[in-house]
């Protein structure tokens, strides 16, 4: 009997050993829209972003992470379950009136860290189910205060006005508290939120999601930065943006949690290029938001975890589908028997190793359409149609121009790091590659389905009705 105690004590004091760190806090902020080119850090030229760019010089500065779809409610999926979003039934961004969510047999992130005792708080745009079934607070999250889907889906859109006569309402928890019609104290008051959330929860971990509305178009940016720069809205609202961010890391300090907190920021798509000046930028990077060029899907991503991260630029390929698993094993936290596509990056964030775990990264768009993969350092593109501005200027002032339509024939190859702007087609100079790549997509057909080929997927789950 004794033994069998002094044993049993044994095992308690090694497994109160193992947890004896305090698991960290995670703060994960994702703007709306922004391109890979809108930080000073990531190359603009005229918007400057100095608490960004601090956070990537002391963090890890991601250069090849994507979003997994150059569109809203797809992209946010992907963060919040590791899955493509196509796997889950997860298509588009969703219009007001849409019914659907994401099924509840999905763990989402919020579920997964409250199940182990995080506080969860999101403060921003929901975008993934407008009825009360699929809010926030039915996801995993304790807090909400925001808006449930796009910032222009009201009676004020440049050009479908008709689309959306329901009054764009701010949410606090189940319950919306205003109708937006100036939204520009949105992005100040959902940094107020976010930091108040930290106060109340320093003595315990915690899960803070801040995806701000903005620099998603209609801008608005507070009378502290609009017109303040001197390079246009756009500009006043990056730099808010990145304000805000620097008050989030002040009072993580003020806190004393910074050391022991994973700070994320990124976009969750491209910019939103016929929009024109109200648009952001990709930089050299082709095309943009709803296309799966570069440009569409490449954004920026910083990581800042002071007690464990030391700063590294890294250039490997990664995806939004990969924070699940990352922070599954950052918190020892248990994901869910579901087969997802995410991988553990954090042997590859803190550099015990310097591959990306991924052989592929598939690029889906619209209704479960593969438009695009990449393997190592090459892309290829199927045949498909994009649009495009051909060269056009994009509109003024919150107007936008009309794309036009570009077809692609037929498969092309790009080697990204000799062309990262996807110029050349290679694809008859490197049949080997070719061949490796469509055979890759073959596999992914099977799988999770492909619309432009005809392909009925054999692992597609179904979205939450
Ligand atoms: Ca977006």
């Amino acid at each position: 009997m004794k033994k069998t105690l002094f044993l049993f004590t044994l095992i308690l004091m090694s497994c109160s050993g193992e947890k004896s760190e305090a698991p960290p806090n995670i703060v994960f902020i994702l703007a709306d829209d922004l391109g890979y080119a809108d930080l000073s850090s990531y190359g603009s030229s005229f918007i400057n972003t100095p608490y960004l760019d601090q956070m990537a010089e002391e963090g890890v500065k991601l250069t090849s992470y994507y979003a997994a779809q150059p569109v809203c409610s797809a992209s946010r999926a992907a963060i919040l379950t590791g899955s493509y979003p196509n796997r889950i039934g997860i298509h588009n961004a969703w219009g007001p009136k849409w019914k659907s969510g994401i099924n509840y047999d999905e763990l989402t992130l919020a579920e997964m860290l409250k199940n182990n005792g995080y506080k969860t708080g999101i403060f921003g745009k929901w975008h993934l189910g407008s009825v009360e079934k699929y809010f926030p607070t039915r996801q995993g999250f304790d807090e909400f205060y925001g808006i449930l889907y796009s910032n222009d889906m009201w009676r004020f859109h440049p050009e479908y006005p008709d689309s959306y006569p329901e009054d764009l309402l701010l949410y606090q928890n189940e319950t919306p508290i205003q109708e937006l019609i100036d939204q520009s104290d949105l992005t100040k008051n959902i940094t107020d939120e976010s930091i108040k959330f930290i106060e109340e929860n320093k003595n315990n971990p915690f899960f803070l999601y801040v995806p701000h509305p903005q620099p998603h178009v209609p801008l608005f940016a507070s009378s502290d930065f609009n017109g303040k720069t001197g390079e246009g809205l756009y500009a006043d609202v990056i730099t808010e943006i990145d304000y805000s961010v620097g008050r989030i890391i002040d009072a993580l300090e003020k806190n004393n949690l910074s050391d022991n907190t994973i700070v994320v920021f990124t976009s969750d798509n491209g910019p939103w290029l016929s929009y024109g000046d109200h648009a952001g930028s990709s930089g050299i990077y082709r095309e943009g938001k709803g296309t799966t060029w570069e440009g569409g899907v490449r954004v920026p991503c910083i990581v800042k975890y002071p007690k464990k991260l030391n700063h590294r630029v890294i250039d490997e390929p990664v995806m939004g589908i990969d924070w699940l698993p990352t922070f599954a094993d950052i918190t020892n936290s248990h994901i869910s028997e579901n087969k997802i596509d995410g991988k553990n990056i954090w042997p590859l964030l803190s550099g015990n190793t310097k591959k990306t775990p991924h052989e592929k990264l598939l690029f889906y768009y619209r209704v479960n359409e593969l438009h695009s993969i990449r393997m190592g350092d090459w892309k290829m593109q199927f045949p498909r149609k994009y649009r495009s501005l051909n060269g056009k200027d994009g509109g003024k002032d919150g107007m936008p121009v009309k794309y036009e339509m570009n077809p692609v024939e037929a498969n092309e190859l790009y080697n990204l790091i000799n062309d990262p702007e996807e110029k050349l087609n290679v694809y008859y100079k490197y049949p080997e590659i070719a061949k490796q790549m469509q055979e890759l997509a073959d596999q992914a057909r099977f799988e999770l389905g492909d619309k432009l080929t005809g392909v009925e997927g054999t692992e597609n789950r179904e979205i939450g009705k």
